[in-house]
């Protein structure tokens, strides 16, 4: 087993051939490259505007502090995807810049989200820095930020996508996995009112679909099926088939979110955890709940959801006299192999690599 789990936690495995891992360096440093001239596009022109001038200084601001600086999985797995997926006469530098342009957009997609879902959670920290509501003069000024974020997308696709026969399916992306996300963090939410602490409403279900929608979409099924539309795939049977796959590597992201919340290490995380005191509905406490004793069930009632250290440590001791570390690294092999039996049946015309690729960079993660 030790073979197996490091060949795929590996981002460039033993079996993948040198070229591929060349390419996908170049790839990462093209992406990287790119962003400079990203910014400069959404920004320059305007810097001295007499009346938008100041605002678009601000929005400068903001898409340095917040769009680098995370992992960039999902907007690199676009450029990824589209190499697994296009042909070699699809590979023209314009389609691959497209491909990398559109990454950028998940990426900003994500910085929209982040910024306002840390306002709502009260966090801390994010990616090793200040969360920008928490910098000072901003607070919740941050609203307006994220929205500007939002809106960057849709200049970006408009200026490097529009009359590319894919431009209508990757507007209507964004903006349906936009919805689904925000379907997601309304169930979130409401699922965590600081004055209802009732333990009942944490059931599995409810669990399911509150990761279904705030995560695995834009994090797993938008990257993907963006490549597909830039590759010219549009069939209705293949993005259901890719659908089936990446929303259950979504939620075992998000299981492993939940996870590290508590037990990851805030310098590996760049974040410090929220969910305790946050009271939601994380797959920690669902398990926990699942398991407990009644004098342990207690125990949660009294201290989960509150704004104290003491609760809060006394939470985790529950956390760990349940044995959930181990809890959950049965998980994470068995869904590993629920997943790779998933690919098997529902790859069809779609190459498996597309998703192992991303399989590999999510298993065993620690941040
Ligand atoms: C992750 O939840 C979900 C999101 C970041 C989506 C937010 C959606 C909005 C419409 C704002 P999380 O709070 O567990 O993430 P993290 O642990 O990174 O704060
Ligand atoms: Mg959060
Ligand atoms: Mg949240
Ligand atoms: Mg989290």
């Amino acid at each position: 087993s030790f073979r197996f789990w490091s060949s795929i936690c590996d981002p460039y495995p033993a079996t993948m051939s040198n070229d591929k891992k060349q390419q996908a360096k170049a790839d990462t440093q093209a992406f990287d490259q790119l962003f400079g001239q990203l910014a400069a596009d959404l920004t320059q022109a305007d810097l001295e505007h007499p009346e938008i001038g100041d605002a678009i200084k601000r929005l400068k601001e903001v898409l340095e502090y917040n769009v680098p600086g995370g992992k960039r999985n999902r907007g690199l797995s676009v450029i990824a995807s589209f190499r697994e997926l296009a042909s070699t006469s699809q590979h023209t530098e314009e389609n691959v810049t497209r491909a990398l342009v559109v990454g950028w957009c998940v990426e900003l997609l994500q910085a929209f989200f982040l910024v306002a879902d840390d306002l709502m959670d009260q966090s801390t920290t994010r990616r090793g820095q200040l969360c920008w509501y928490k910098k000072e003069n901003v607070g919740n000024d941050a609203v307006n930020d994220s929205f500007l974020l939002e809106a960057t997308i849709y200049r970006l696709l408009k200026k490097y996508c529009r009359g590319q026969p894919y431009y209508l399916h990757l507007v209507e992306l964004f903006l349906q996995t936009t919805y689904q996300t925000e379907l997601g963090q309304a169930l979130d939410l409401m699922s965590a009112q600081p004055n209802k602490i009732d333990l009942s409403i944490f059931t599995e279900q409810r669990y399911k679909s509150i990761v279904k929608y705030k995560t695995a979409f834009y994090s797993f099924y938008l990257p993907v099926a963006a490549a597909m539309y830039i590759a010219g795939i549009e069939s209705e049977e293949a993005h259901e088939n890719a659908k089936a796959i990446l929303l259950e590597m979504g939620e075992f992201f998000q299981i492993q979110d939940d996870y590290l919340d508590c037990f990851g290490d805030p310098e590996v995380t760049g974040k410090i955890g929220t969910d305790i005191e946050d009271n939601k509905c994380g797959w920690l406490v669902v398990q926990a709940l699942k398991k407990a004793s009644p004098e342990q069930r207690i125990i949660l009632e009294e201290n989960y959801g509150r704004h104290d250290a003491e609760q809060t440590a006394r939470v985790k001791d529950v956390y760990t006299a349940l044995e959930l570390e181990r809890v959950y690294h049965e998980y994470e092999d068995r869904s590993y192999r629920t997943l790779t039996a998933l690919i098997k049946q529902h790859a069809g015309s779609l190459p498996e690599e597309v998703f192992l690729a991303f399989a590999r960079k999510i298993y065993k993660r620690q941040k």
